[in-house]
């Protein structure tokens, strides 16, 4: 059995690399929903004044904030236009810069090392966010972290992020395909177009959550990819909501409760920001997280927001 230091350093790791996970999973074949409440847990008892403190702020912003952004706990999501969100036209500026710049500088290996990825091109990823502090700053702005926080009911952690990129493709696979994503039971990403997104660009589509759940009761509990028929025999035909707009539209999304998918059959680029927060005691650790140093230039951010940059 490890020592309890071992446990802490543990919990520190991604939960599908550590030995513990390895052991409790893999050899004694206890199911992943079983251990991950339990390394949830963990991580409380090795923290509970900051649990405690972030589901405090949390109620705080709901109590407190006029104009707060909500999520429908029914719908599992929330549209909102270029204008809704301040701050999203310089989003837009600065992820279309960065774009252009690295598209100049796209070099064919890249294609090369990426041979059977044909969408998704993360053109700015996790850490890489900090040497764009402009950007982290709106990334965090607080009508944005407020909206995840009151509906994940805790300051969450922004625990990923990617400006991505899908050029003109012909497949329906991967995450193409109805989803969805499974690192905690609720989280909140938000998408926003960069390019005005139309119907042939491969909008993010989705179902709201109370139509995934019935979707799940009807074909029983959809795990990976699944094919359209399958979910439209589970009563998700024309309940699909499609991310079109233009730049600096977008959603607020529950992925781990509404089914999705995106990129699927371009016949344009389509450029989208996906911010990705998530319950900082969530068992997951990100693969690309941010060690965001607390004296970024040009970012001054308030106490709520370091807490989801895990500035200490
Ligand atoms: O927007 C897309 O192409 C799909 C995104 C997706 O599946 C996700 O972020 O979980």
């Amino acid at each position: 059995m490890p020592s309890s230091s071992e446990n802490l350093e543990m919990v520190n790791q991604p939960i599908r690399q550590n030995r513990l996970n390895k052991i409790l999973h893999k050899n004694l074949r206890i199911p992943q929903w079983v251990v991950r409440p339990f390394y949830s847990a963990l991580k409380i008892a090795a923290s509970p004044i900051q649990y405690r403190l972030r589901k405090r702020l949390a109620r705080e912003i709901v109590a407190t904030t006029q104009s707060l952004i909500t999520i429908p706990e029914r719908d599992g999501y929330r549209l909102f236009g270029p204008d809704d969100i301040e701050g999203t036209d310089c989003i837009v500026r600065s992820c279309t810069e960065v774009y252009q710049k690295s598209r100049e500088a796209f070099p064919p290996e890249y294609f090369q090392k990426h041979p059977h990825k044909k969408f998704l091109f993360p053109i700015l990823e996790g850490a890489e966010f900090c040497r764009h502090p402009e950007l982290l700053r709106l990334m965090v702005s607080r009508p944005i972290l407020d909206a995840a926080a009151a509906y994940l009911g805790t300051v969450p952690k922004l625990s990923g992020a990617r400006l991505c990129w899908s050029p003109a493709n012909d497949t329906a696979r991967s995450s193409q395909l109805f989803h969805f994503d499974y690192e905690d039971l609720r989280q909140v990403k938000v998408f926003i177009n960069i390019f005005e997104t139309k119907e042939d660009q491969g909008p993010l589509t989705f179902l709201p959550a109370d139509i995934s759940q019935q979707v799940q009761r009807s074909i029983g509990r959809v795990l990976g990819r699944v094919q359209d028929e399958r979910i439209y025999e589970g009563g998700g035909r024309n309940h699909e909501v499609k991310l079109i707009g233009p730049p600096g539209s977008g959603a607020f999304l529950d992925t781990s409760r509404c089914l999705h998918y995106g990129s699927r059959f371009n016949r344009r680029d389509r450029l989208v920001l996906i911010i990705q927060f998530l319950n900082c005691f969530s068992s997951y650790r990100s693969t690309a997280p941010f060690d965001v140093p607390p004296d970024l230039p040009g970012f001054k951010p308030d106490p709520v927001q370091k807490l989801a940059l895990g500035i200490h």
